[in-house]
């Protein structure tokens, strides 16, 4: 289950995710140490994500397979959906401003909380362990 709350402990090309991204150094430098939290709660094929984090705090309500908004911190508008296949969540989000597909999986690897993420070609990964 990937309910509970989990804390950011590292991070893997982040960095360079990000650069492609198109976000610029200063804003990478912030984001690299972020302090992300987040809490999920799951009901049936019903998402509720608590996020926090050195830039805002948020709730978002989503439902497997359904489409629905989220906005990055830098204000980067998404839409896309997750949904669930086996043990991982997939999320294929696209971007409002270029229209360029963001991927990303969420997993559960010991007690860690793994997400990757893909974008043009980029791949990351943040883990998360649960605090
Ligand atoms: C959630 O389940 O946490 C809410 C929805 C998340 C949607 C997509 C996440 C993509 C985040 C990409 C971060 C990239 C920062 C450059």
């Amino acid at each position: 289950t990937f309910n509970g709350s989990w804390k950011i402990d590292r991070n893997e090309n982040y960095e360079k995710f990000m650069e492609q991204m198109g976000i610029n150094m200063v804003k990478r430098k912030l984001a690299a140490h972020d302090n992300l939290k987040i809490t999920i709660e799951q009901t049936g094929d019903k998402f509720h994500v608590k996020e926090s984090s050195n830039f805002r705090t948020l709730e978002i309500d989503f439902t497997l397979g359904v489409t629905f908004e989220y906005s990055l911190a830098d204000g980067t508008e998404l839409t896309g959906s997750w949904t669930i296949e086996g043990d991982m969540m997939k999320g294929v989000f696209i971007r409002k401003d270029n229209g360029k597909q963001l991927t990303t999986t969420r997993i559960i690897q010991g007690d860690e909380l793994v997400q990757s993420y893909n974008y043009d070609g980029v791949d990351a990964k943040r883990i998360f362990k649960r605090g």
